[in-house]
This record gives C-alpha cells, sequence and structure tokens, in this order.
C-alpha cells in the first residue's frame, strides 16, 4: 500500500465513522426515555396509573372499571377497545381525552384534585362513567 492509497482508506474510515455518529443521532431524536416519577410507587414506563378500558358504547357499562379509583395526583389514561373512536369528557370539562383511535391508548391525564368526577364520550353522550379520585 502506498502513502497515497493509505491516506485514502484513512479518508473512507474517517467518513464512515461520521456517518455512524450522524445515523445514531438522528435515531436518538425518537422519544425520550420514561423517567419514573418521584417518590416511586409503581407508575412509569410513561404509562398511566389507572388505565380504564373503553368496552363499547353500552350506557354506564361502557367503561371498565367503572366506577374506576384514583388517588389525587395519579394519573389516567383510557385504552379504546373497541372499533371505533371514542372521546372521554368530563361533565364539568375538567378533562377531555381528545378522540381515541381504535386500539390506541389516552395521553395520561393528571388528577389532581379529590371528588368524584362523572364523564362520557364526547362522540356518544349515552356512554356515562365516574371517575373517584381519592385524597
Ligand atoms: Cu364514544
Amino acid at each position: 500500500m502506498n502513502a497515497r492509497s493509505l491516506k485514502l482508506t484513512l479518508g473512507l474510515v474517517a467518513l464512515s465513522a461520521f456517518a455512524v455518529v450522524a445515523a445514531s443521532c438522528g435515531s436518538s431524536s425518537s422519544p425520550t426515555s420514561p423517567s419514573p416519577g418521584p417518590g416511586g410507587g409503581g407508575g412509569g414506563g410513561g404509562t398511566a396509573d389507572v388505565t380504564i378500558t373503553i368496552v363499547r358504547e353500552n350506557g354506564n357499562q361502557s367503561f371498565s372499571p367503572n366506577p374506576a379509583t384514583v388517588t389525587a395526583g395519579q394519573t389516567v389514561a383510557w385504552r379504546n377497545a373497541d372499533n371505533m373512536a371514542h372521546d372521554p369528557v368530563a361533565n364539568d370539562g375538567s378533562f377531555n381525552t381528545g378522540a381515541i383511535a381504535p386500539g390506541a391508548t389516552s395521553a395520561p391525564i393528571t388528577m389532581g384534585t379529590a371528588g368524584t368526577f362523572g364523564y362520557h364520550c364526547g362522540i356518544h353522550p349515552d356512554m356515562v362513567g365516574t371517575l373517584n379520585v381519592t385524597q
């Protein structure tokens, strides 16, 4: 190997090393790794403390469990097990998941205030549930 081809080889190595760095930079912009909240105690993993399943449009049997119970400060999400979109929204407007596609789970919603919250589906108002937030 003469000096010229050695230089060329080194240049290629440097180039491919740069490509690897660039590629790993690109992929690291994907979702940030979830960090467990302070105080420990379950949860973590980016999921809610309590997940309520949307079964189907069926009056007060539309959500499971119903009523659901969560401690103030914890998070709740709704998982849509039905084959149509649903939109859990508090009767008092304090929360609204937005429409949840079939098979999808809403973003976790933090329940900051203790109380009993009735909610319904914004798309199918006959779908009703209750969420008890304890102190
Ligand atoms: Cu609905």
